[in-house]
């Protein structure tokens, strides 16, 4: 007899001894989300791929009492549960996030454009900028006609994911053209405004207030 032999030998006894299989075995279990790493013949970068650099790091967001809040120059303010969220529009969207430290970070993007948040709060006609507040109290702006122009979108899945949480859960501004600190997230409040001189987090500090990729990096 081969070791081989032997082993199936051994094995052998080793399940006859657990007994048979039950026919009726515990529920399934859901299958554990999978990212994906490629999308119509592209390569796709992880999640794991973000240098999480934020102002204070992650904010905890409560879910049950999380609301999107859209108000300013409004002609009336909206308000949105993670719920009814989910229930709008979404679209997909391959876009590049590129920090100004020099890392990029291509991803599948899939969320909900701010075109048709923006129908439930109609930005009155003096409104020019938008301007993104955060959970963990960063804000950034971009002009409404390029928000519109670029139909830009707010995700809440990357990769197929939902959104984790060191990403901007539950919503990151996905800022196609934008340099990464146009990328608002964990986003809780959309201000209308006619400011067109606003300057949030990084902008105060000298960066781009137009922050477009194949722009300058800073104002001064
Ligand atoms: N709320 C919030 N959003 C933010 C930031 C932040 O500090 N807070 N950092 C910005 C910057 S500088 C970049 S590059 C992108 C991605 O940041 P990450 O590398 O920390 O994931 O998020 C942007 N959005
Ligand atoms: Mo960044």
């Amino acid at each position: 007899m081969t070791a081989k032999h032997w082993l199936c030998l051994l094995l052998g006894t080793m399940v006859s001894a657990a007994g048979p299989a039950p026919l009726l075995a515990a529920a399934p279990q859901p299958l554990k989300a999978v990212e994906i790493r490629e999308y119509e013949g592209q390569k796709l970068g992880s999640v794991t791929d973000f240098h999480e650099n934020s102002i204070q790091g992650a904010p905890a967001v409560d879910i049950g009492k999380y609301r999107l809040l859209i108000d300013g120059l409004t002609e009336k303010k909206a308000a949105f549960s993670y719920g009814e969220l989910q229930k709008m529009p979404h679209t997909k969207r391959l876009i590049e996030l590129n920090c100004v430290e020099g890392w990029t970070v291509k991803a599948l993007w899939e969320g909900i454009p701010l075109r048709e948040l923006l129908k439930a709060a109609p930005p009155k006609p003096e409104a020019v900028t938008v301007v993104f507040h955060c959970a963990d109290g960063y804000d950034t702006s971009l002009p409404l006609k390029e928000v519109l122009a670029r139909d830009l979108i707010i995700a809440d899945r990357i990769n197929g994911l939902t959104l984790p949480k060191e990403q901007g859960y539950p919503f990151i501004l996905v800022a196609q053209d934008k340099w990464g600190y146009k990328w608002a997230r964990w986003i809780v409040r959309i201000e209308l405004s006619r400011n067109t001189n606003y300057r949030g987090y990084w902008e105060r500090s000298g960066y781009s207030q137009a922050g477009d990729l194949d722009g300058p990096i800073l104002d001064r």
